[in-house]
């Protein structure tokens, strides 16, 4: 993979997005370190206790948070990925280097599971959220071939809320020509805009193809141990 990710597109077309090569170098050794699956947790009553920083990936179901920590690992099946929406039905832990938990959140909005189980999930992630004072960041995944949906409305809302330190990852880029790249990016720094926790920052990624990856490293790194 690429040492910096300028090729990669937008994640550096921003002024504040510049990470110094040392920085990426960093990132890069680190999560090279040692990960691990830690829990997974179908109630708040099973959480770790909070003297490690935590870093967590939501979004809707499908969106890819499962693949994106695989991408940023360089694991395959460390979080399980799957074609079938709502894979993720827990809040699962991952441990990088006995260092930093890496949070697996139960997505939103898809269609197939019952109604109480949706509320279900949404309760965890939501009661999670509030929970947590050692969560540094919320990365709050949104497919690049979509932007911003309504259906993320909720999501940004109790975000907002909770007054957690959010920022937007756009997932499969290696979808989208570069023009559209260059549209979604603006129109969701636009929409995002109007949202005061969120980090005014955005990454657009690609477990597929790594794109992004360098970066969204080094941002975790930095949030995780602001
Ligand atoms: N082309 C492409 N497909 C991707 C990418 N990331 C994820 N996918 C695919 O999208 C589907 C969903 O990915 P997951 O990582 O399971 O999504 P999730 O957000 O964890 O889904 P839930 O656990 O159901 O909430 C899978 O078929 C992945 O292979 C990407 O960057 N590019
Ligand atoms: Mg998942």
């Amino acid at each position: 993979m690429a040492g910096t990710s300028r090729k990669d597109g937008l994640a550096g077309s921003h002024p504040d997005a510049e990470f110094s090569p040392e920085e990426i170098e960093a990132a890069r050794v680190a999560f090279a370190r040692p990960v691990n699956f830690l829990l997974g947790v179908a109630s708040l009553d099973g959480l770790p206790d909070m003297s490690l920083p935590e870093v967590a990936f939501a979004g809707r179901s499908n969106v890819g948070k499962s693949s994106l920590i695989n991408a940023l690992t360089s694991q395959r099946q460390l979080a399980r990925a799957s074609t079938e929406p709502g894979r993720t039905r827990e809040v699962n832990m991952f441990l990088l280097d006995g260092r930093l938990r890496l949070v697996d959140l139960p997505g939103y909005g898809f269609a197939k599971a019952s109604k109480g189980t949706v509320r279900r999930f949404q309760d965890l992630g939501r009661a999670y959220l509030r929970g947590r004072p050692n969560l540094k960041r919320v990365y709050l995944l949104i497919d690049s071939r979509h932007g911003l949906k309504s259906e993320d409305d909720a999501a940004l809302a109790a975000l907002d809320l909770a007054a957690v330190s959010y920022q937007v990852v756009l997932t499969k880029a290696d979808k989208l020509k570069p023009a559209e790249q260059t549209a979604v990016v603006a129109a969701t720094l636009k929409a995002l805009s109007r949202r005061p926790a969120a980090f005014p920052r955005i990454t657009l990624t690609s477990a597929e193809t790594g794109a992004g990856m360098a970066d969204l490293r080094a941002e975790v790194l930095r949030a995780g141990f602001a």
